[in-house]
């Protein structure tokens, strides 16, 4: 008497599951595959198509002690001349080497699936599981379970060697799958997830209670992650054993484990669902690892940030152009921005090195070539600890170097009247850090601009620039002034210049920001702050590092990066972070008067390693660029502003 499912023998069931484990359909999951059942004629004989050849032959068991049967399909056309991988295909509690030959079709549905070129030639080996001297099943198939159990040494030390010595297979285990129905597909859940080093593709079709609670049957998560290549779960939604099926597909989602899960409609116990499940099954085993997909190319023609922005705010960048600046790069800057900021050649040290010595001729090229082509500049910087020639302190009382600096800034402002749309009048006079007390005060940086004409010099400085260019915008500029207690402080700060009449129209945030850890509620916070106090806000260095150090410290974090390029997962989590900030700077755009980057690509920029930009190293838009763009025309709901 053969028992072809365990729904025969219900009442012997209840005493192998757990109470209640023979639940009727469950919900159907989200995540559950969504099923096609095999067509019509997948398991029929078909004419005129190359067929296998089913035998069955012996082996030595050593862990049994006997001579055992096995069923062995080998596929049209098998030959010693190729290799082919190994289905271990196993049976129910009341089956033996035979149940699936019988029952299953398995050579009438492989050679069907050969001959539509849907599976990859391989071996089926289906063995009798029940590794006792007599392994028929017997009047009382249950009473036989511990054999089955017994079996995985069996498969693994005698079987398996057997078939790999006479047959022409491929030992590794890429090549070898373990699967079976009810009893068998609780075998080869317990056996093949215990044994990932022979096994990478595992099946288990309406798998019986002999499955290990799902909790112990994986030992190690991450290992599994590594390791499978296919771990298929299926069971009909009629079946009674349903349950089993679901726990092993709960633990593997809480665990995230990749897999199959299937439950299929209206199956129930039998060989209609398994064989539907070996059609499934067979298609999916011994394929190639699908290459690592490479993202989608992006694509480099869509529309330019600064037509995109147009009516929102200015897009910049830095550079001291044209310089040494390829064609490829000019026309990118042309393409993309409508404003430039001169990343050194304006600083005092370098325009202003010696109280007689000017040198323009750079930013002179600089102003002429952004005019050339219609590109609006920004300067930089007029008042800033660093970068700044000693001479200004030489020999001088308060009064002395008041001249000097009035006397910078009105030649250099002055120089260029009427060109520049503005100027960073001030940079960086807040001290790093702070406390809650600090945060009360300016906490202005010990520059020998304070030390020698007193936190005054800012308000000079707003003058005299203002004397110089009525018409320029002048901001304030520094990093990390939008959060904690430097940006308390930039809030005194400003107050102050404001009380005392200093021609201030706006703050510059720099936005030297690292992927992961930019503070974007801060970041909206701060902008709605200086608002309030009737100022424009620019964004005025932005880079957002893919790794290494961030922050805006002359120095700060130079060469922390490497110039292996970033993965995808890095360019999408950077991508992520420019549309958040996007998102922001949208949301105030009544006040954002500009958003200019540090540098042009991941080549030229102060970060480089670190990947900050929206070009890569071969001025190719990165996919920073598209979220950018995005954010304005496609906002994602995720990457909204705070509220
Ligand atoms: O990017 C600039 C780099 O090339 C210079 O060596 C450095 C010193 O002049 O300044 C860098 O730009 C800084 C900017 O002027 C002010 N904020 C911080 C920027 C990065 O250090």
């Amino acid at each position: 008497m053969r028992y072809a499912s365990w729904l025969t023998a219900g009442a012997l069931l209840l005493t192998l599951c757990p109470a209640g484990a023979v639940g009727q359909g469950q919900d159907k999951k989200d995540d559950e595959k969504k099923y096609t059942s095999a067509p019509e004629g997948f398991d029929r004989k078909r004419d005129g198509i190359e067929r296998g050849k089913m035998e069955t032959i012996e082996y030595d068991s050593k862990t049994v002690g006997t001579k055992r049967k096995v069923s062995v399909y080998t596929p049209p056309g098998y030959t010693r001349d190729k290799k082919y991988p190994v289905l271990y295909l196993l049976h129910g509690i009341g089956g033996d080497e035979n149940e699936w030959p019988r029952g299953g079709a398995p050579s009438v549905i492989l050679d069907n699936l050969y001959a539509d070129k849907k599976a990859l030639p391989m071996i089926v080996v289906m063995p009798n599981g029940r590794a006792q001297k007599d392994d028929r099943p017997g009047p009382n198939p249950f009473a036989t379970a511990p054999a089955f159990a017994a079996f995985e040494k069996d498969l693994l030390t005698d079987l398996i060697p057997f078939i790999e010595k006479t047959y022409s297979v491929k030992a590794d285990r890429a090549s070898r799958a373990l699967a079976g129905l009810s009893m068998g597909g609780g075998q080869s859940l317990n056996f093949g997830l215990n044994n990932l080093d022979t096994f990478a593709w595992v099946g288990g079709f309406s798998s019986a209670p002999n499955t290990k609670r799902p909790a112990d049957l994986i030992k190690e998560t991450e290992e599994a992650k590594k390791k499978l290549r296919l771990l298929y779960v299926a069971c009909g939604d009629k079946d009674g054993l349903l349950r089993i099926s679901e726990g092993v597909h709960k633990m593997l989602d809480e665990k995230k484990v990749p897999h199959v899960y299937v439950v299929v409609p209206d199956g129930r116990h039998d060989f209609k669902e398994w064989k539907n499940d070996l059609y499934q099954f067979a298609q999916l085993v011994f394929r190639e690892p699908e290459k690592e997909k490479a993202p989608p190319p992006v694509k480099q023609d869509g529309p330019a940030i600064k037509d995109v922005y147009k009516k929102h705010f200015l897009i910049g960048m830095a550079g001291d152009l044209p310089g040494n600046y390829s064609r490829e790069e000019l026309a990118l800057v042309t393409g993309n921005f409508n404003i430039v900021t001169p990343e050194n050649c304006m600083k005092s040290g370098p325009v202003h090195p010696s109280e007689d010595t000017w040198n323009f001729e750079r930013p002179d090229a600089l102003v002429k070539w952004c005019t050339d082509n219609k590109i609006a500049v920004h300067g930089h910087t007029l008042v800033w600890h660093a970068q700044t020639g000693n001479w200004f302190f030489r020999d001088g009382d308060k009064e002395k170097v008041t001249q000097r600096l009035k006397d910078h800034i009105s030649t250099l402002v002055g120089h260029y009247k009427g060109k520049l749309r503005g100027w960073d009048v001030v940079n960086e006079a807040i001290n790093d850090g702070g406390n809650a007390e600090t945060a009360r005060t300016e906490n202005l940086r010990n520059s020998q601009w304070l030390r020698t004409l007193g936190p005054e010099f800012l308000t000079l400085a707003f003058k005299f620039a203002h004397d110089a260019d009525p018409d320029a915008r002048l901001y304030y500029n520094d990093y990390n002034i939008e959060a904690g207690p430097k940006h308390e402080s930039s809030m005194v700060l400003l107050k102050r210049l404001i009380k005392d009449g200093a021609p201030i129209h706006g703050v510059g945030i720099q936005g030297h920001w690292r992927t992961g850890s930019v503070p974007y509620d801060a970041i909206d916070k701060a902008i709605a702050d200086y608002k309030l106090l009737g100022l424009k806000v620019g964004i005025t260095e932005l880079d957002v590092t893919i790794r290494g150090a961030s922050g805006g410290q002359f120095g700060g974090g130079r060469g922390r990066g490497n110039a292996t390029p970033p993965s995808a997962e890095d360019l999408k989590a950077q991508a992520e972070a420019y549309a958040r900030l996007f998102a922001i700077f949208i949301k105030h755009k009544d006040v954002a008067e500009r958003v200019t980057f540090w540098g042009l690509s991941d080549r030229r920029t102060w970060r480089f390693g670190q990947h900050p930009l929206i070009f890569d190293s071969n001025n190719q838009r990165k996919p920073a660029y598209t979220a950018i763009v995005d954010a304005l025309l496609h906002p994602n709901p995720d990457q909204a502003a705070p509220r």
